[in-house]
């Protein structure tokens, strides 16, 4: 099952599952979701349990206690959705990742899987883009160090934002496009295998391990070089990824298609050390080749966070410009060096003669 924290990852993982559980700290938030499961966690502070926690991820961090065992035990081997930026998702998802990262070895099958949503950090709000960077770099940091969480995959906000789209419809983006790769093993079932193979297991397997996940899906075309398309079909909804470790595909060829090009896949990644997991299926629906492809990479969160620094510096250099130039009207100052002399040799009871020739001596007047 699946379980959202706080307003985006409701939202979002209401849609990658109609089951998922939601938990928030705002009773207003969850009395307005869809979830049939919901998990209130409480805050003791009053106001928290009506407005959320504000963007204070202390607010999630402390209401966390009231339903650990509970959010514990329902996330073991499951998927866990949440935003980065704001207080609630951030803070409860922190003390998660705290207490894998303080965990003895889990098993393969009881590895967490998360999602997050990460905020465009050019056009979203400082604190969200500094709850990011806080997140990435301690708590996610040492439960990826850890080996005890699964996959993780990072959504970014950047095209929401870029292309104005509304966030329910930006949601059902989001999640397709995480069913497609989830729906794998059971497309594989359901169409008849040619070549290779990735079962159930391999496919949890794959998805329990403790590394970054990139995916994306395309037709292929088996005349061109595969890096190629490959660089022109990115999944624009996922941070770009790093060199993989791992790498899995599911190759799916129309009725009586050849099965072949599959071998030009495997042969870009031999030079990267790389031995993907993979099937290829007939698809009778199809009309050309299609491609979706995993890909484990790990990246140091430093790397990830350096990225979020330069982004938002930029931005917030780009705004103290925007309101200087807005709302305060400097007053030319026009030094004229002359005169300012004059005056400091008549504060210092000096020559305003001499010290006006000593200066054009030095070349500092004219
Ligand atoms: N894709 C997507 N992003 C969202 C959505 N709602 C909020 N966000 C993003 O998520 C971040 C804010 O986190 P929320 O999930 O709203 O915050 P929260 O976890 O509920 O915490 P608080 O509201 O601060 O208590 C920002 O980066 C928003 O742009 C949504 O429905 N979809
Ligand atoms: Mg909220």
């Amino acid at each position: 099952m699946t379980i959202g924290i706080g307003g985006a990852g409701s939202r979002l993982a209401l849609k990658v599952d109609r089951d998922a559980t939601v938990v928030n700290v705002s009773q207003t938030e969850l009395a307005k979701s869809e979830a049939k499961n919901r998990l209130l966690a409480v805050v003791h502070a009053a106001q928290g349990q009506l407005r959320g926690s504000r963007k204070d991820p202390h607010i999630g961090e402390s209401a966390f206690q009231s339903i650990r065992q509970e959010l514990l035990h329902l996330t073991r081997g499951d998927l866990v959705v949440s935003s980065t930026g704001g207080g609630t998702g951030n803070g409860i998802t922190t003390c998660l990742l705290r207490e894998l990262a303080g965990a003895a070895d889990l098993p393969v099958e009881q590895r967490t899987r998360f999602a997050l949503i990460l905020p465009y950090a050019k056009l979203e709000p400082s604190e969200f883009v500094l709850n990011t960077t806080e997140f990435l770099q301690g708590p996610l940091s040492d439960a990826i160090d850890s080996g005890n969480t699964g996959n993780i995959f990072l959504f970014s906000n950047r095209l929401k934002f870029e292309n104005r789209l509304p966030e329910d419809e930006y949601n059902d983006k989001l999640a397709a496009s995480l069913n497609m790769l989830l729906a794998l093993p059971e497309k594989n079932d359901a169409l008849k295998l040619l070549d290779g193979h990735i079962d159930h297991e391999d496919f949890d397997l794959f998805l329990s391990k403790p590394y970054f996940n990139y995916f994306t899906y395309f037709h292929h075309d088996p005349e061109q070089p595969f890096g190629k398309q490959l660089d022109k079909h990115p999944n624009p909804l996922l941070l770009p990824p790093d060199n993989p470790i791992e790498a899995l595909f599911v190759y799916e060829v129309p009725e009586g298609g050849d099965p072949r090009p599959f071998y030009d896949i495997l042969e870009y990644f031999a030079p990267q050390n790389v031995n993907p997991v993979f099937s290829v299926v007939e698809n009778p629906k199809l009309k050309k080749p299609f491609i979706t492809l995993s890909l484990l990479y790990s990246r140091k969160p430093d790397e990830l966070v350096e990225d979020f620094n330069r982004v938002s510096q930029e931005h917030a250099e780009a705004k103290v410009r925007k309101s200087i130039e807005q709302h305060v009207n400097l007053p030319k100052l026009e030094v004229n060096l002359q005169t300012e002399a004059r005056k400091m040799a008549r504060q210092q009871g000096a020559s305003e003669d001499d010290i006006l020739q000593i200066l054009k001596r030095l070349g500092k007047l004219k």
